[in-house]
C-alpha cells in the first residue's frame, strides 16, 4: 500500500500553546512530515468533533484513524511509530530522567507556577471570551486580584526551579541535558516552560529570573532554539488542512497503531467492550469521551467511538486521567 499523505499524521494545535509546541519541536527535530489543522484558542472546536472527539486541551494528534489526547502520549507513540532516529534515549538511567522531567513539568508544579505568571494585565487576560473560557477549563474564577495575589509565590517557586537547573544538570557547562551534541527528548521536557518564560512579555522579573542569574539554563534555552529553527528551516513546511479535509482523512485512513489488548487484572477490573467515559483529572475535566473499551494496559487507554458509522479509536495516557464504567459510582 502507498505511504498515507504526511505520515498519517494529522496534528489539531494553535501556536501559542505549549504543550502543543513540545510535538511541534519533537516533529521538527526528527524531520517527520505531518499536516496539521489549526484549532482556535478557545471551545467550540467542531474540527475536532468532527473525529470523535470531546476532549477539550490542545494538542491533539490523529495517525491514521487512530487520535492521541495529550501531548506526552503523542511524543511516546512517535517515537514507537517512528523509532528510526528516534530522540529518547535507550539508556534507562537517561530513560528514567527524560521521565522524570517531563513529571516534573507537567505533573510537578513548573507547568502550573508558569501559567500562574501569565501577566494579568497582558491581552488574553483582558479577553473576557478566553477568559471565561479558561475558567471552564480550570474549573476555577479568574481574577486580576487572584492573579496578582499570587504572583510573588509563582516568582519565588520559579526562580527555584531555574535555579535547579543551573547549580545540577546544567551545572558542568554541557550543552544538552544527556551531555549530546544535539537536542534530545530529555531536553524538550526539560525545555519547554523555560522556553515558554523566557518569551512571554511580563511573565519573569528580569532583576530576578534572566541570563545574568542564570547563564546556563539561558544558553541551553537558546541553543535548543536555534537547534529547533534550523531543523524547521531544513523541513518541509506542515501542510494546512481545513477541519473537513481533516477529518475525511482521518475517517479514511487505515488503523495504524496495534491492539494492546484490555488487562483484565487491571486494578479497575475493565471488561474488553465495556461502555466507559474517560476524562483529564488535572484540568479541562468538564469534557468526557465516551466509547467502548478496546485496549487498557499500565501507561495507556483506549476507546472505540462511532463516527458517522466509522469507528475511530481514542488514546489517553493513565496519569492524570480518570477512566470509569458508564453507571458506576466513580462515573458519576
Ligand atoms: N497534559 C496535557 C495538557 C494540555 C493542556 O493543558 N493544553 C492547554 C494549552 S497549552 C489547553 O488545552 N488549554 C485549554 C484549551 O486550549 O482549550 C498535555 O500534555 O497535552
Amino acid at each position: 500500500m502507498a505511504n498515507p499523505p504526511n505520515n498519517g499524521i494529522i496534528l489539531y494545535h494553535y501556536s501559542y500553546s505549549p504543550f502543543a509546541r513540545r510535538v511541534v519541536w519533537y516533529l521538527a527535530l526528527r524531520g517527520i512530515d505531518y499536516a496539521e489543522c489549526r484549532q482556535p484558542p478557545v471551545m467550540p472546536r467542531p474540527d475536532l468533533k468532527a473525529i470523535g472527539v470531546n476532549y477539550r486541551r490542545i494538542p491533539v494528534c490523529a495517525i491514521g484513524r487512530d487520535v492521541y489526547c495529550d501531548s506526552r502520549i503523542i511524543i511516546q507513540k512517535l517515537e514507537q511509530m517512528f523509532p528510526q532516529g528516534k530522540l529518547g534515549s535507550s539508556v534507562p538511567h537517561s530513560r528514567g530522567i527524560e521521565k522524570l522531567l517531563e513529571i516534573w513539568q507537567i505533573e510537578a508544579g513548573v507547568f502550573g507556577r508558569g501559567a500562574a505568571l501569565i501577566p494579568s494585565d497582558g491581552p488574553l487576560s483582558k479577553d473576557k471570551k478566553f477568559q471565561k473560557d479558561r475558567e471552564e477549563f480550570s474549573g476555577r474564577p479568574w481574577s486580576k486580584e487572584a492573579v496578582d495575589r499570587n504572583r510573588p509565590e509563582a516568582v519565588a517557586a520559579m526562580r527555584n526551579y531555574f535555579r535547579f537547573m543551573e547549580s545540577t544538570i546544567l551545572e558542568d557547562g554541557r550543552d544538552y541535558i544527556l551531555g549530546t551534541k544535539e537536542p534530545s527528548l530529555a531536553d524538550i521536557e526539560g525545555v519547554w516552560v523555560f522556553h515558554w518564560m523566557r518569551d512571554l512579555k511580563g511573565a519573569l522579573p528580569g532583576e530576578m529570573i534572566s541570563a545574568k542569574q542564570f547563564p546556563k539554563v539561558f544558553a541551553w534555552i537558546e541553543r535548543f532554539d536555534k537547534a529547533v529553527k534550523a531543523a524547521k528551516a531544513k523541513n518541509a513546511k506542515p501542510a494546512s488542512l481545513k477541519g473537513d479535509a481533516a477529518a475525511k482523512r482521518v475517517l479514511d485512513a487505515s488503523f495504524a497503531d496495534q491492539d494492546i489488548g484490555v488487562d483484565e487484572s487491571d486494578p479497575l477490573k475493565l471488561q474488553k467492550g465495556q461502555e466507559v467515559e474517560i476524562w483529564p483529572t488535572d484540568s479541562g475535566f468538564g469534557h468526557r469521551d465516551r466509547g467502548a473499551l478496546v485496549g487498557l494496559n499500565e501507561d495507556e487507554v483506549v476507546i472505540a467511538v462511532d463516527v458517522s458509522g466509522k469507528e475511530v479509536r481514542l488514546h489517553f495516557p493513565r496519569i492524570n486521567f480518570r477512566i470509569a464504567a458508564v453507571g458506576s459510582a466513580s462515573n458519576l
